[in-house]
Parts: structure tokens; sequence; C-alpha cells
């Protein structure tokens, strides 16, 4: 037991838990399943390991950039307030819950092993469950393991005595959770890149699948609506002086450095000295110029590494769903999204949820809340981006807009709500990515209230998601993965019979 113990640890924090090891295995067997020769299996597992590292690069490098800058706000005016963002989230879970629920956080390695092979296990039984993703984002699956630890510790008390029945209840929720939430972006997905192959598993899936819904609802040609002119950010040309915001580069900085440039100044010169952003006698117009434009350049990081690993990874998996899973999609992190769509969408929703969470902590401080908030980089920019990209798809412009703004006040109330209540926001941070600012604070609910048939009905509720999603396209739902051509074809049959 101690060896398989010792190989599941070594597996889980060298490959699980590195999103580019793990794409690189799967691209291996991939391959191997394939057939394909060894020269090509090398190269292809190297491509996918590379991009994949380029990525996070980029999303790292965006991250660093702008984190210090928005957690300084809390500094800067000297409030108490807990910082939603994974990474705070984690840190609190780990600094907490030894001393709320008298538990270590050893067990949350084996909850993340026995939630991914739920997951895989649902995704086998694709017959009964019509579940297809796999999830294949360890890193955030860290931080959800921790933040689900914390939630359903807090809401099923009598498990505590019982460390198999809790470890069985908590791995049957995340491992649900991830297969069924992305199996919820595999359309969306599917949509917005035409048939590339891969769905999200990340932190804002019911966010994504709910806003892509509403957005077609709201905004779309859909119904009543079906024969509205959708005008989507890449249709406007802007005329004039205008036309320099067609540029995706050129429209980033410049509303990076209208939006951050204006933060920056709120911090002030003697702030960022002090904080050790800026040297001494350094030029403060240039430091603003330099760390808005970054920006573009993380942007620009990320795109490149989506363009080198997606098509290694989508081909290679078709080995994987011949041999393994049949049917199966790969689950990436949400940035993969940025390599498609309409690259405006990417600011301009991060830009929309940046005003929406700014007005919701704005309320709060004016309620007087007991639990104040301030932004974390990591759901500002890679929530409502993403969604800007989704729902641009299919209201447009106007979707873009206004959405990711309605995400940002979710997430902002929704954690404020949870952590508050939950004792997380006492140690500073909670995770406060969407679906953690909302679906699990229900999931958490029902189950305090409801206690084991709580637990139950969390779970059956997720288990007919895909049944109902089945239903409602038995024609489309498998194919749309099997053979996207062909299932765009069966689209157009079934609109022009209408
Ligand atoms: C997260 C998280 C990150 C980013 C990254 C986006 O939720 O923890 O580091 O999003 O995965 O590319």
């Amino acid at each position: 037991m101690d060896i398989l113990m010792t190989i599941w640890t070594y597996f889980a924090t060298n490959i699980l838990q590195q999103p580019a090891f793990m794409i690189g295995l799967i691209v291996l067997i991939g391959y191997i399943l394939l057939g394909k020769p060894w020269y090509d299996t090398l190269s292809g597992t190297l491509k996918a390991i590379v991009g994949y590292l380029i990525l996070t690069v980029g999303s790292g490098g965006l991250t660093n950039n702008f984190r210090p800058v928005l957690v300084g706000l809390k500094d800067r005016f000297q409030m108490d307030a807990m910082v939603i963002d994974p990474y705070f989230g984690q840190n609190a879970v780990t600094v907490g819950v030894e001393e709320v629920f008298g538990k270590g956080f050893g067990d949350a390695m084996i909850l993340l092993f026995i939630a991914f092979i739920v997951n895989i296990l649902l995704v086998r039984f694709t017959k009964q469950t019509k579940l297809r993703a796999l999830f294949t984002t360890g890193n955030v699956q860290v931080q959800q393991a921790a933040t689900a630890y914390w939630l359903i510790m807090f809401a099923c008390p009598f498990l505590l005595e019982n460390r198999v029945a809790m470890l069985v209840v908590m791995a049957l929720l995340l491992g649900a959770y991830w297969a069924v939430g992305s199996n919820l972006t595999i359309k969306p997905c599917q949509e917005v890149t035409d048939g590339a192959g891969f769905c999200l598993a990340h932190q804002q899936m019911f966010g994504v699948a709910f806003f892509y819904w509403l957005a077609g609802k709201l905004f779309g040609n859909e119904g009543k609506n079906k024969d509205k002119k959708v005008k989507r950010i890449e249709d406007i040309e802007l005329p004039g002086f205008m036309s320099m915001f067609n540029d995706n580069m050129v429209s980033a900085s410049i509303l990076m450095l209208v939006f951050f440039g204006a933060i920056l100044c709120v911090l002030g010169r003697d702030y960022l000295i002090a904080g050790g952003f800026l040297q001494e006698g350094q030029s403060m117009v240039f430091y603003v110029i330099q760390t808005c434009l970054y920006f573009a350049v993380y942007l620009a990081i990320l795109q490149l590494g989506v363009r080198t690993f997606v098509a290694e990874l989508t081909a290679s998996f078709q080995g994987i769903a011949d041999k393994i899973l049949p049917g199966s999609v790969p689950g990436v992190d949400c940035a993969v999204i940025f390599g498609f769509g309409a690259p405006n969408a990417v600011t301009l929703g991060f830009l929309a949820g940046f005003v929406g969470q700014i007005l919701a902590i704005i309320v709060l401080v004016v309620l007087k809340s007991p639990v104040l908030v301030i932004c974390g980089f990591v759901p500002l920019f890679f929530d409502n981006a993403t969604i800007g990209v989704f729902v641009n798809e299919k209201g447009g412009l106007k979707a873009t807009l206004i959405l990711p703004f309605i995400s940002g006040l979710c997430q902002v109330f929704g954690s404020a709500l949870i952590a508050g209540w939950v004792g997380m926001a006492a140690y500073g941070g909670y995770l406060g990515m969407w679906d953690w600012a909302v679906v699990w604070p229900v999931f958490t609910v029902a189950m305090k209230y409801l206690s084991y048939a709580g637990v139950a009905v969390v779970f059956i509720v997720l288990m007919a998601i895909p049944q109902i999603q089945y239903r409602k396209d038995k024609e489309g739902y498998f194919l749309m993965t099997e053979d996207y051509e062909a299932y765009k074809e069966l689209r157009e049959k079934q609109h022009a019979a209408k």
C-alpha cells in the first residue's frame, strides 16, 4: 500500500498537477495507440509539452504582472478584505483547515486520485452516463480539491468521524463535477473553434455553458429572433482613427493603459516604491506604460502556446478516443480558447467583468458587509475573458459587454457570501472563480440543510444534466465530437426543415 501511495504521489506531483506533462503523456499514449512511428510520437509529445509550457509563460506572466497591482489596492486603502483568487483560496485552506476542522490536508491527494478515477469511469461508461470529457488540468484540480474539502466538511460534519465515507462522498461529487462541467462546454467549444475537438476543464465551466446559452437567448438569433443579424466583434470594422481598435494588440494596449494605468496612478508612486515595484528615481510614466503593455505581450505568448500544442493534442487524442475511452474529448485550460474566437473579446470581456467586480465591491462597502472582497487577477481575467469569447460567438458585442459584467457581480457577491458563511474569509482568501462563487455555494447549501439527502440530490442533479443534454439532441450529441463536419450538415438540414 505504501509503495502504491509513493508511486501515486510521485505521479500526481510531477505529472497530474503539471498539465504540461499531463498533456505530454496523453499525446504520447495517443500516438502510441495510433501506431505512429517513434519519431512522430516523440516530436508530437515534445511539441505538446513545449506548447503548453509557452501557454504557462503567458498565463503566469499575466498573473504575476497584474495580481500585485490589484492586491495592492487592499493595502493602499487599508481594507480588511479577502482576496478572491485560487492561490489565496488554496492558501486559506492550507492554513485554516486544521484549526477549523481539526483535520490536516494530507487526504487531499487521495481525494484527487479517487476523483480522477471517478471522472475516467464516468467517461468510460459514456453509453450510460452520456459523459464525454476528461479533465487534464491538474493545477486547478488541486485548488478545487482544497476548496471542496473545506466546503464538504463544513456542510457535512457527520462525515468527519468516518474518513472513508468522507473521501468517497468528496470524490464522487468532485469527479462528477469535473466530468459534467467539462462535458457542458463541449458544444460551445466546438462551435467557437469550428470543431477543434477539445473542451474546457477549468473553473467556470457551468458559467460558460450558462452565459453561452443566455447570450443565444438574449442577444442571438435563436427561436423568435432567427432573422436577426448578430454583430460579432470581428464583424465590426471601425472607421477613421477608431480603426486602430480593430487590431487586437493595439486595442488591448490602449484599454489597459486607461484602466490599469488609472489603478497604478491611484496606488501612487510612494506605494509602488515601497512595494518594490518601482525603483527610486525610475520614471513613473514609463513604468506604467511598460506594465500595461505587458498585457498584450503575454496574450501574444499565450496564443503562440495554444497554437503549438492544440493540434498535437487533438490529433493524438484520437488514439485514446478510439481505443480506451470511446468518443471522449480532452478538457483543457480555459486560456486555450484565447487562441480561437475574437481576440478583442478577450480584452473586452475582462474589462466588463472588472467593472462588474468593482461595482459589487462598492456595494459591499456601502452596505457595510462583514466580508469585504478585493479582486484577484485570475478570476477577473481568466473567467471573464473566457466568457467574453464564448458570448461574443453567440450574441456579439453587446453580449460581450453585458454578460461578463454580470459574471463579475456574481463572482464578488457569491464569494463574499460563501466564504463568510463557511469561515474561509477569515483566512484571507477564497477561490473566487465563477463555478465556485455560484454553483458550489448552491451545492453547499443543499448539503448543509438536507444532510445525506443533500449529497444525493447534488449527485443526482449532476448526473441528470448530461442525460437532459442528450435527450434534447439525440442525433447530434455524440456526432458533434465524432464528426464535426457531419454534425454541421445535420444542423443545416434541421435548420432548413424548420
Ligand atoms: C486558474 C489558475 C491559474 C490560471 C490558469 C489560466 O484558475 O489557478 O493559474 O487559471 O490556469 O491559464
